[in-house]
């Protein structure tokens, strides 16, 4: 007798109950149960995993690692088991024991080590990797604590800590045996040594960093890659010499400091802080994925000669920029390479994406404090500094200052980016706009020196995430139209979709799929927040990071304008509208943290007023992330891309917005651009200065006050803002910075007023647009069937081809 897949699938799920937790099905929690079916499922690629090295320790190709700081993976179990291909056995298997399948999905904590789009961008860039089948690894801390979570009380943002390793550690395998040791602080010390200059470094700290695995599997692919994440841990040998000494104190303190390195990921993700503790995160991970990636490169090759031949390193964005100066020294202080030829294989293994033009972003390290913690390596960054100068003086005839410009210390500081360009083989944007300014403005003299190594590749989303397993609606009607499930691994096949656009079956069954979808958000958000929503307003959705530059500001000025003019025309037919807005602020960001309270005072305004509430609603959802996002991108119908143009890399929200068919109100910003290209004018809604006129209307000299005096309905939306709404809350601080400028910043420097009434203007467009249903659908399946350029399967083929010259299954 045959034993079906869905009973195969219960009996792995029941022996592993009970091995793991001595319990049967009908004991154990929805936790436990999760735990239970992540470690089955674990154990089937972790024999995948073992297959894969095998394989690429013969086959001798090229290696990608992928170093960041942030890896925003969100939940496990129902990805992995889509991409193994046994998600109907374990849905089955689950139903058959007695739970509800989607609630244990549902119970699974999100691994949520990242703030935004640059950490949720290395997840996808993971899974896209895995499924081309390119030898890839991903390194990053296992922090204890991930992304705060939000909770909303009284309006305001509260902070609690997110454990997620409680349940999320069953995706985890530690490698206690692949341990490496990393050092902080101690004097350097040079002798000679058979006639050869050598470093070493005394008296330094010793911090062990323990990697935890976590396997990525691929999309019909037996090929696994590993995202390694280190665990920081006391180096126990060196302590117990203190505890002999009597030193009990000393001994827990340095444990204390060595463990709090893997603690907490910092939950800024713009202002660069300068904070000892985030120095020695970016050094003890770079560090120790170094010393790893080299023992293996030795392991299997006997020599570094053909290190970059064989390997790839990615800088995802400059917080792993030390791991240029780590290479350095290990291949000249370990192993004996002189500076030429260690510079040479550096410079030809290292490439940097950048992901923000935003100068406060832009990492600055002050020399004393590198100098203090990391000694040896501030040496090397001083020779790599100067030998750059010299190259520079000599390219620009001691042009002074462009030569400041370049420098890599400068000021007392070590400006980071400057030295991932000056090493980088490669230097890529994330959009093409940002990769354009790149080169005309933020890396302009770099550019001149060497325009080769500038490139862009457009980010791109998981999109068997994004759209197939989150959808599941969508992907049926999408397989239904184009004949097969081919687009999972060919995304260019939707475009076999567009022809679709003007057929009237297909338009209602999108909008049935849409309207079911709606509903389920709402029922989502009222179990979890106890809010009640109509499925039959518009979904109106602004989710991403809370910034003055991204403009939620202007969203809510447009709401308020709304609600005035209901107030001055009760009668007034609109279209109802839902506008769900989701944020989390930097909790050191004080106007970020004024603007959730200030929508949290407009949300209550309107629900209790007789005029508004049946018409308009405003939701603030609390905790959004990547789980969150997943019941969201399907129901939205209007996605809010608004930032100031020039001012956001990509975006990628955009992009799952798009994928679900979400029209887009937004600016010629970021990879709104390359969605313009796509659809045209006629297919979404854009509005506002372009980013050349926002850098020469700033030069000219902007005047937002002006504005405010001539335009009535400005005047009556900021002045409503400043007095709040009853509640007694006002945002004199809000109107402040819109007029006069605070703290050194710029009146209005996002240019909100400058774009208002152009945003109004296409808000307008848009309900006129939702009013004609069948337009709107046939909008909405252009945005599904166009968005196939946004798969990160495409963008990693890119950064294959151009930038790591590593091979991988065609797509
Ligand atoms: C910066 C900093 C500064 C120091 C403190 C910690 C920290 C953490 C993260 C960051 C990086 C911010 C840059 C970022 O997230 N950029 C976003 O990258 C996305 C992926 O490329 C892109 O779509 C967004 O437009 C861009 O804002």
């Amino acid at each position: 007798m045959t034993i079906s897949k869905a009973a195969y699938m219960e009996r792995a799920i029941t022996d592993k109950l009970m091995i793991h937790f001595g319990k049967t099905p009908d004991q154990a929690s929805e936790s436990e149960m999760v735990k239970t079916c992540a470690l089955v499922i674990r154990d089937q690629m972790a024999i995948s995993e073992v297959e894969t090295r095998k394989k690429t320790l013969k086959n001798h190709k090229k290696q990608v690692h992928y170093l960041s700081l942030e890896f925003l993976m969100g939940r496990s179990l129902m990805k992995n088991a889509f991409n193994l291909g046994v998600l109907p056995q374990l849905k089955e298997a689950l139903e058959h024991l007695g739970f509800n399948a989607s609630d244990i999905f549902e119970a699974e904590p999100d691994a949520a080590l990242g703030n935004g789009g640059l950490g949720r961008l290395a997840a996808c860039y993971l899974e896209a990797m895995t499924t081309l089948e390119i030898p890839a690894t991903g390194y990053s801390i296992c922090y204890e604590l991930g992304i705060f979570k939000q909770k909303i009380i009284d309006g305001y943002q509260v902070e609690l800590p997110d454990n997620w390793r409680e349940v999320g550690d069953a995706w985890l395998l530690p490698k206690p045996e692949e341990a490496e040791e990393v050092l902080f602080g101690g004097q350097v010390q040079q002798y000679w040594e058979n006639g050869k200059a050598r470093v070493v470094l005394e008296g330094a700290t010793k911090v062990t960093a323990v990697p935890c695995d976590m396997i990525i599997a691929g999309y019909k692919t037996k090929h696994t890659n590993v995202l390694r994440l280190w665990d920081a841990k006391t180096a126990m040998p060196v302590d117990m010499s203190f505890y002999s000494r009597g030193e009990y104190v000393k001994a827990v303190e340095e444990q204390a400091m060595a463990e709090s390195i893997s603690k907490v990921l910092y939950p800024e993700d713009k202002h660069s802080e300068g904070k000892s503790l985030r120095l020695k995160q970016q050094y003890f991970f770079v560090s120790a994925t170094i010393q790893s990636v080299v023992r293996k490169h030795l392991a299997t090759y006997g020599t570094l000669d053909n290190f970059h031949e064989k390997n790839a390193i990615q800088i995802n964005d400059t917080h792993p920029t030390l791991v240029i100066p780590e290479l350095m020294r290990i291949f000249m202080d370990v192993h004996g390479m002189s500076w030429d030829k260690a510079w040479s294989i550096t410079t030809k293994s290292v490439a940097y994406t950048n992901h923000t033009v935003m100068w406060e972003a832009l990492e600055r390290w002050s020399q004393t404090l590198i100098e203090r913690r990391v000694p040896r390596i501030y040496q090397i960054i001083c020779e790599i500094a100067r030998r750059w100068q010299e190259k520079c003086e000599k390219f620009y005839n001691n042009d002074e200052t462009k030569v400041r410009d370049l420098a890599i210390l400068w000021d007392g500081e070590v400006r980071m980016a400057n030295l991932c360009v000056a090493a980088g083989m490669a230097v890529n944007g994330v959009s093409g706009l940002h990769s354009e300014i790149l080169k005309d403005d933020v890396f302009k003299y770099f550019y001149q020196m060497n325009p080769e190594k500038f490139q862009n590749v457009t980010n791109g989303i998981d999109h068997r995430r994004w759209l197939a397993e989150i959808n599941p609606g969508l992907d049926a009607l999408i397989q239904e139209c184009t004949g097969s499930d081919k687009y999972l691994s060919h995304a260019s096949e939707l475009q076999k979709f567009d022809k679709f656009a003007d057929d009237k079956s297909v338009q209602e069954k999108l909008a049935a799929i849409k309207l079911e979808n709606k509903k389920s958000f709402a029922e989502y958000l009222y179990k979890e927040q106890g809010v009640v929503i109509d499925p039959n307003s518009l979904f109106d959705v602004q989710a991403k990071r809370l910034h003055e530059y991204k403009r939620q500001l202007l969203n809510v000025m447009h709401i308020i304008y709304l609600y005035q003019k209901l107030h001055d025309d009760p009668n007034l037919v609109i279209q109802p509208q839902t506008f769900l807005f989701g944020a989390k602020a930097a909790p050191g960001y004080d106007v970020a943290k004024r603007i959730i309270r200030l929508i949290n005072s407009l949300a209550k305004a309107i629900e209790n007023d007789p005029v508004c509430r049946d018409r308009l609603k405003v939701v603030f959802m609390e905790n959004y992330r990547v789980s969150l996002a997943e019941h969201l991108m399907p129901a939205a119908e209007l996605s809010e891309q608004i930032s100031t143009a020039g001012k956001e890399a990509s975006g990628t929200g955009n992009m799952k917005f798009m994928m679900n068919g979400a029209l887009t109100i937004g600016t010629l910003d970021g990879a709104n651009v390359e969605m313009h290209d796509l659809l045209g004018d006629e297919n979404m809604f854009l509005f506002g200065l372009h980013a050349d006129e926002v850098v020469s209307m700033k030069r000219e000299g902007y005047n937002p006050q002006r504005i405010y005096s001539q335009d009535d309905r400005i005047r009556r939306i900021l002045d409503q803002m400043r007095n709040g709404f009853g509640d007694g809350e006002r945002f004199e601080g809000l109107y402040n910075r819109l007029l006069m400028g605070v703290g050194g910043s710029p009146a209005d420097d996002f240019m909100l007023l400058a774009d208002f009434d152009s945003y109004a203007e296409a808000h307008r467009r848009m309900a006129e647009t939702y009013h004609d249903k069948a337009l709107w659908n046939k909008i909405s399946i252009h945005n599904i069937a166009r968005s196939g350029l946004f798969a990160a399967d495409r963008a990693i083929a890119q950064y294959a081809d151009n930038i790591w010259h590593a091979e991988h299954k065609k797509i």
